[in-house]
């Protein structure tokens, strides 16, 4: 078993990869079982996963079974936020924040297999597997015990320096590595991004129904027609939401253009207008969203998304 590797140059390296925010947990036999006390079992039996059956893997609730000689969590950030704004009018679709780029995917999963190559050639022993988003891994709950940040009532997690405008991913490793101390909540008595969720989705404090989310149906509803009560309330959203996060006091103040290249949007895809997207074709599709993380939303799914926006967001005639 390797003995020891230092945290610093760990930091260090994932730093030098471009990473914005890096922490790490140390699992003790006490808390080895984090992953099961978060409320996910709580949610699941509410049906608040929808039908994303893929929330249900037990794995998920038991991270040694994810990697049995796991020791400790080397947790990193990357921020994605641009300053660019879109275009107020009811005609403009909306396309949440997370999919203006390259797919975030691709962008963390080169960094991370080149950390993990790095800390395999610092010992032959080194075991790591590495998940952003691809494996039954809370992200969250374990980013907010490596201390980059907090668990907001919005779900999201934000951290002081880019608010939540953060994509997250994590290395597992058979090493014990110096801890980081858990991230305190600074949400206090603010309750803006649940009284902004059109649709009540936020039903407490950081608890989120994906079956009245807008993020959820427009990104992994596959049915032919979205539910009245989502579709009405769309406000021009085709491809996820960001109306939680806009409204956050942290995204306001803290945000920073981030130094990747890879998270700056493909110019059409700021301000697209309903009508384009109502009747987009493959061709345009493929084109537009190369390399996106929007290519989870099918043709038929977009077309579907904004014209139901289409029909709610088009001005009221003045009476
Ligand atoms: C399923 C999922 C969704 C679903 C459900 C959302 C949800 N809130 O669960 C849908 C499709 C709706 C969705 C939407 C979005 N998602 Co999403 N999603 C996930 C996924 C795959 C799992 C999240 C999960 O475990 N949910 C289950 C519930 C039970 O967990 P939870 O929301 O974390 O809430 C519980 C805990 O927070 C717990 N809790 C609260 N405080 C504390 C404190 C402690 C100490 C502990 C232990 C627990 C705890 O109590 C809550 C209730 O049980 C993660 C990736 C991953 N593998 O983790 C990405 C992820 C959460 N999504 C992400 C993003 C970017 C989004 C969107 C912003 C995209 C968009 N713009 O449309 C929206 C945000 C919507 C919202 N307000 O949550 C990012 C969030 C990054 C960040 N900074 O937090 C993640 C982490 C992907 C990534 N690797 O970057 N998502
Ligand atoms: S993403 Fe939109 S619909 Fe979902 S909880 Fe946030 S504001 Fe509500
Ligand atoms: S809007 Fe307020 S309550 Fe919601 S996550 Fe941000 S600080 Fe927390």
């Amino acid at each position: 078993m390797v003995q020891s590797l230092d945290r610093q140059t760990i930091k260090q390296q994932a730093l030098t990869l471009g990473f914005h925010k890096i922490g790490i947990v140390r699992l003790v036999p006490d808390d080895a079982d984090l992953s099961s006390q978060t409320g996910l079992q709580q949610w699941l039996d509410q049906g608040y996963h929808a039908d994303m059956s893929w929330m249900s893997d037990p794995r998920r609730q038991d991270i040694h079974t994810v990697m049995p000689d796991l020791r400790s969590i080397i947790c990193v950030g990357i921020n994605y936020y641009t300053s660019h704004q879109r275009p107020h009018g009811p005609e403009f679709a909306k396309i949440s924040r997370y999919g203006w780029g390259r797919d975030y995917h691709r962008v963390l999963d080169r960094r991370l297999k080149a950390l993990a190559q790095w800390l395999q050639e610092q010992d032959p022993h080194i075991k790591v597997r590495y998940y952003a988003d691809t494996g039954p891994v809370q992200d969250k709950v374990w980013a907010e015990q490596a201390g980059i940040g907090w668990i907001g009532k919005h779900s999201n997690l934000i951290s002081r320096d880019y608010g939540s405008w953060l994509f997250l991913g994590e290395i597992l490793i058979n090493l014990d590595l110096e801890p980081d101390i858990p991230h305190t909540q600074h949400c206090g008595s603010c309750t803006r991004c649940l009284e902004a969720c059109p649709t009540d989705a936020i039903r407490e404090p950081f608890v989120v129904d994906a079956n009245r989310c807008i993020a959820y149906h427009t990104i992994e509803n596959r049915d032919a027609q979205l539910p009245d009560d989502i579709a009405e309330n769309l406000q021009g959203w085709v491809a996820g939401c960001d109306i939680c996060q806009d409204v956050c006091p942290w995204n306001q103040r803290f945000a920073q253009e981030t130094d990747i290249p890879d998270f700056q949007p493909y110019p059409e895809n700021i301000g697209p207008t309903l009508e384009e997207l109502a009747t987009i074709s493959v061709s345009d599709r493929d084109r537009r969203f190369r390399a996106s993380a929007l290519r989870r939303i099918k043709l038929k799914m977009l077309q579907r998304n904004a014209t139901a926006s289409l029909k709610t967001n088009t001005p009221k005639e003045q009476g």
